[in-house]
Parts: structure tokens; C-alpha cells; sequence
């Protein structure tokens, strides 16, 4: 049996300050149409992708911070993406900065959203793994201040979507086993990511050679060992002086790469992804029901840091007397 989905990557190049939202959507919906006229059902942007990744500056004012958030979705210059979408019967995934109230309080999330071909809002989901720091550090080249400017989400959840079992996370989220493994616990089938990232790490300059191969290592691991297809896609090229990787790519069940974008633009590249594809892994080597051992993992949830002894050793638990 074969359950066939055509996925495109939207992938955008650079978007910068004094991009509006009104010329970003006219840009999606270019790649939308584009994705439609090769076949494709849904359509997969990046992380923040309606405005310049802002957290690489610190601002302090909150009116400057709020300039980068939506209040609502779609709001009047995100509305023509879902005309669109309605229209042409695709469906999207769009990664945007959230402002949510909640409780009386207004919260900043990094979010990405599901879009049915109905033009329906399907999923949400809120980044979990922020990466970078909260207070400015003037050292580094360029700031990263996801922890400053977002509020953690704490759920990987999955939807019944697209005649199959799919799910979210964002960026930083693909380095993390964890990411991939929640899901595929729920027996996800697709796992949609939009990242922003920079060529060069501030804390870590000797990874700047290996960006690319870290990004795509991550995202065929955690295809592989989940058993699910897993559609990555960049904001690339040089945004506000800093130059941020491609590299967008579909990544089978297998672990091998389906297809991938060649430049740092705004580029569509479609592909046929069966779904059926996943069971084979699900039902043999990955076969968590039959192989797990979850008693032997308690660790994973029960300690966030390596553990060691005050004289450097494993720190082991005291044995049972
Ligand atoms: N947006 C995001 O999460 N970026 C981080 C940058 C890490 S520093 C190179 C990432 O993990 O790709």
C-alpha cells in the first residue's frame, strides 16, 4: 500500500529589517503557487519566517520587541497566504514569533503552525528547545537571544493530518533526540522543522566548518530511528550581515536524504513522499513495543545535566544496602 504526499520546502532566502510582512507573504505566496504547480499538497517555511531572525540584536525596549510578533493568525497581512492556501487546496506549515495572551498576560512563544488545505489551523506548536542566552553579550559577533525574547513550549504533540500522523518542532528542537523520539512514540509519520542558522556559533567557532553536516546528521538520526519522514527547511544567506545556512532537506524513514535545496535563496523543491515508507522501520528494527527498554531509560526524564562526582568520576546512585 503506498500513501503518497507531495511536500515541498518553501525555503527563503534573506529577510531583512526593512523587509514588510505585506513583500515576506508576497514571497510565500510566490512559493506557493510554484509548490501547487509541481504537485505539491503541502508546503513546508521556515522558523520566523515572516521577519529577519531578530534575536540576534538585544532590544530593549518592548515596543521594538513587539514589532516582531504576531497578535493574531492570520492577521490582515498574513490573511492572503491562507486565500491562498484556500484557493489552491495546499496546505502549510509556517514558523512565526507568537504573542499569546494568556491569563491576562501577554507571552512571547517561537511557534510554527500546521495549515490544512482548507485553510484551517490544525496544529500549533511552541518551540521547546531555545538555544542561546537572556542577558546581552557584547563579546560575540552577533547576539542569540531566543531565551531572552521566548517563553519555553513544553509538548510535542502530533495531529492526524494530511492522511497521516505529523508533527512539529523548530530549529534548535533538531538537535535533540528527545524531539524526535516523543513523537515518534505517538507513531509520527512527518516531522516538520524550520530552523535559522547562523554559519557561525559564538561559543563553539571551531562547529562553524560543520554546520551543514551537523544539520543534516541530526535530522537523518532522527528519521532513522523513529522511523518517519522529516522535512527540514532554512532561512538562508546573508540576513543583516550574518550569514546563516541552507541546506533544506526531506529525509526518508530510511535516514537517506530525498531532496535537498542548492542555493541560499528562495528556492521550492518538491517531493513524493509515501508514508506507507515508515512501517517498515515501525514494524522491524524500530520496533518500540517489541525492542524498548524503557526501565533501563528513567534517567532521561529524571536528570536535565551530566552528573558527575566532586572528583570528576560518574556519579553513580548509592547502591540499595
Ligand atoms: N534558531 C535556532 O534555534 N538556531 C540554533 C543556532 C545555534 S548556534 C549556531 C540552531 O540550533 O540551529
Amino acid at each position: 500500500m503506498s500513501r503518497y504526499l507531495n511536500i515541498a520546502m518553501g525555503q527563503l532566502g534573506p529577510v531583512q529589517r526593512s523587509d514588510s510582512r505585506r513583500q515576506v507573504v508576497a514571497r510565500l505566496c510566490d512559493m506557493m503557487r510554484e509548490a501547487h504547480a509541481l504537485g505539491a499538497q503541502l508546503i513546508v517555511y521556515p522558523e520566523l519566517a515572516l521577519t529577519t531572525f531578530f534575536p540576534r540584536w538585544f532590544l530593549a525596549d518592548d515596543a521594538d520587541i513587539d514589532s516582531f510578533f504576531e497578535r493574531e493568525m492570520p492577521g490582515p497581512e498574513t490573511r492572503p497566504l491562507f486565500e491562498l492556501a484556500h484557493a489552491l487546496g495546499v496546505g502549510f506549515y509556517l514558523g512565526y514569533a507568537e504573542l499569546a495572551q494568556e491569563q491576562g498576560r501577554w507571552m512571547r512563544y517561537n511557534t510554527a503552525i500546521l495549515v490544512d488545505q482548507h485553510a484551517k489551523i490544525v496544529g500549533r506548536y511552541r518551540k521547546v528547545h531555545l538555544p542561546g542566552h537572556a542577558e546581552h553579550e557584547p563579546w560575540r559577533r552577533f547576539q542569540h537571544l531566543e531565551k531572552r525574547y521566548f517563553t519555553p513550549g513544553s509538548r510535542f504533540d502530533v495531529y492526524q493530518a494530511f492522511g497521516g500522523i505529523v508533527g512539529m518542532a523548530l530549529c534548535n528542537d533538531r538537535r535533540w533526540a528527545e524531539t524526535y523520539r516523543v513523537m515518534g512514540l505517538q507513531g509520527v509519520e512527518l516531522v516538520m522543522i524550520g530552523y535559522n542558522t547562523p554559519v557561525h556559533n559564538a561559543p563553539a567557532p571551531q562547529h562553524d566548518d560543520l554546520s551543514l553536516f551537523h544539520n543534516q546528521l541530526s535530522m537523518q538520526a532522527g528519521a532513522y530511528q523513529n522511523g518517519t519522514w522529516v522535512v527540514g527547511v532554512a532561512k538562508a544567506g546573508l540576513e543583516e550581515g550574518v550569514d546563516s545556512i541552507g541546506g533544506s532537506c526531506i529525509i526518508a524513514p530510511s535516514g537517506e536524504v530525498r531532496a535537498c535545496c542548492i542555493t541560499k535563496d528562495d528556492e521550492v523543491v518538491v517531493a513524493r513522499c509515501d508514508l506507507d515508507f515508515c512501517a517498515i522501520y515501525k514494524q522491524t528494527t524500530f520496533n518500540f513495543d517489541r525492542h524498548r527498554r524503557p526501565e533501563a531509560y528513567d534517567m532521561i526524564v529524571r536528570r536535565k545535566g551530566v552528573a558527575l562526582a566532586a572528583d570528576g568520576s560518574p556519579w553513580h546512585e548509592p547502591e540499595e544496602a
